[in-house]
């Protein structure tokens, strides 16, 4: 099965991204991205025997970045994947650990998992649309923020017309501001 950790978006910031892609217009080939597809990778894991999800299981499980709030600010049309994404171009530093932590755990079971792939560095985005091969004029998006409070591990298929994505597994980030610690109350008689 294909694997990737993501991010997933709730309902709400479903209505969001799909509110920001409105405006698009695109010609030819391309396409648009199903609204239940939305999401922003983290890592890309690839193909894996069934045999290895434990592995990437125990990986998610252990994860302690916190939640954080991300801010898409820009629409871009990136030309060598000919995709057109909301992009974020302040990435959280919240965002940044936990993409770290990730790739520096798949590090050692990268080899058996997927041979010779390399992870791309961290661009913030949500792809809106594919197979854009021209770069299409961008209306300024409308930003809107994605509070982000969990990510997942995701299965897709492939073999349709569109990618069919799965969740397999959703693991809670940590609270953003951890609650004050409860002092001991004593009272003067
Ligand atoms: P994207 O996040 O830029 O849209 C599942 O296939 C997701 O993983 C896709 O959303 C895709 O790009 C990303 N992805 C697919 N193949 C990849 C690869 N070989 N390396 C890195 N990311 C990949």
């Amino acid at each position: 099965m294909r694997l990737f950790f993501a991010l997933w978006p709730d309902a709400a910031t479903r209505a969001r991204i799909a509110n920001a892609a409105v405006t698009l217009r695109l010609t030819g080939e391309a396409r648009r991205v199903p609204a239940e597809n939305y999401h922003l990778t983290l890592a890309f894991v690839g193909e894996v025997a069934t045999s290895q999800l434990a592995v990437l299981q125990q990986i998610g499980r252990a994860q302690r970045a916190t939640g954080c709030t991300i801010n898409f600010d820009a629409c871009e049309h990136w030309r060598e994947t000919q995709v057109v994404v909301a992009a974020a171009r302040q990435i959280p530093a919240a965002l940044i650990e936990l993409w770290t932590r990730l790739r520096q755990d798949l590090a050692p079971h990268q080899a058996a998992l997927n041979p010779g792939h390399q992870h791309p560095s961290l661009r913030a985005h949500v792809t809106l649309a594919r197979k854009v091969a021209q770069a299409p004029v961008l209306q300024a998006m409308s930003p809107f923020y994605w509070s982000v409070q969990s990510f997942s591990l995701v299965r897709s298929d492939t073999s349709g017309a569109h990618s069919v994505y799965t969740v397999v597994d959703t693991w809670p980030l940590l609270d953003k501001t951890p609650k004050p610690k409860k002092s001991l109350q004593f009272r003067c008689i």
